[in-house]
């Protein structure tokens, strides 16, 4: 957990990180530098590790060029493996562990609010129409640790003007599956259930915000939001709500998981921000992933800035965090 007295990126990563993770992440390393440098390090793993492939299947994508990050991809293992989804325990390994248990197949989608096009949306009747993309785009926690991750997705913006949002939309709410039966979280007091989240209509609609589907050219893991969410790259990664079972076209801010539990700490915009610290440790270094890039500079949106910081113009972003 992380404490008032010790930055994410002070710590060792076996502090933060899982026993069982951070073992196979240290064999990884060994077999890694035994290996060629310049494998994918997925395929690197795949080489090495004699644990079947996880069962998602295949999408078919193109990749969009338009969306890369300098630094280096995390790897399947560490961004399957080292999660926040409280609907399946607060404990990083947790996911990994116990969100086979989820359903994925059907899946429905209420669409609702002020739209022209309410109704229930099966997975495909969301998913088949679009042509899907793979981006890579960084995920970054409020916790001060960071991944980047080959998402697949198409987005957003094309699912909400198929729904055709009045003109008296103002923000989109969005919920994520209640079903305690399958989500073992969901029989305890982490959060107020079911997990929900928001943005304004027009951070909705900007082309970064990804309606995902996949990651690492398969399907999502369970752990990961299977088998729809979303992702806001500017956002803390608590923006980003996983397995979502409702879109709901409003006219006030809607209410949202984490605010609700502690609005101090996490309010709505929620915006990547070094300069407004979260009150109980800075933002403005973060961690990545794995370990390799540690105590490396918080960029403002998260390095999006010259993409989105006009949505913002002449807002107090300290005030609106
Ligand atoms: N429904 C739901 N969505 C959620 C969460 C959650 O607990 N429940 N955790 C959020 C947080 S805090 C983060 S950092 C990201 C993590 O996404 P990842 O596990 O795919 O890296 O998911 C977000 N979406
Ligand atoms: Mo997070």
């Amino acid at each position: 957990m992380l404490t008032k007295s010790k930055q994410v990126w002070e710590m060792p990563w076996s502090e933060i990180t899982p026993e069982g993770v951070y073992r196979s992440r240290r064999e990884f390393l060994q077999m890694a530098a035994v290996g060629s440098a310049g494998l994918a390090a997925g395929s690197v793993l795949a080489g090495c590790e004699a644990r079947p492939e996880a069962a998602q299947a295949p999408l078919a994508f193109t990749k969009n060029q338009a969306y890369a990050v300098a630094d280096p991809l995390n790897t399947f293992e560490e961004v399957t493996n080292f999660n926040n989804f409280y609907e399946f325990g607060t404990a990083k390994d947790d996911p990994a562990r116990y969100a086979s248990a989820l359903t994925t197949k059907p899946w429905t989608v209420k669409v609702g609010g002020r739209v022209a096009k309410p109704g229930n949306y099966t997975y495909d009747d969301l998913v088949k129409p679009q042509t899907l993309e793979e981006r890579v785009y960084r995920l970054r926690c409020v916790e001060a640790w960071s991944a980047v991750i080959p998402w697949i997705g198409f987005p957003l913006a094309d699912l909400i003007k198929r729904v055709e949002p009045t003109s008296a939309a103002k923000y989109v709410a969005f919920t994520t599956l209640l079903r305690p039966n399958e989500m073992r979280g969901q029989r305890t007091g982490a959060l107020d259930w079911p997990y929900v989240e928001g943005l304004r209509l027009d951070e909705a609609m900007h082309p970064l915000t990804l309606a995902t589907v996949g990651l690492y050219g398969k399907e999502l893991p369970n752990q990961n939001g299977a088998p729809i969410r979303i992702v806001v790259p500017w956002k803390y990664g608590f923006k980003s709500i996983k397995s979502i079972v409702s879109i709901e076209f409003v006219e006030k801010e809607p209410p949202t998981a984490w605010n609700i539990a502690n609005p101090p700490e996490y309010g709505f915009y929620s915006n990547v921000n070094p300069e407004r610290d979260h009150p109980r440790w800075s933002q403005r270094r973060e961690r990545r992933l794995g370990g390799f890039l540690a105590n490396i500079p918080t960029v403002k949106f998260n390095g999006y800035g010259d993409q989105v910081a006009s949505l913002y113009a002449g807002m107090d972003l300290i005030k609106y965090y």
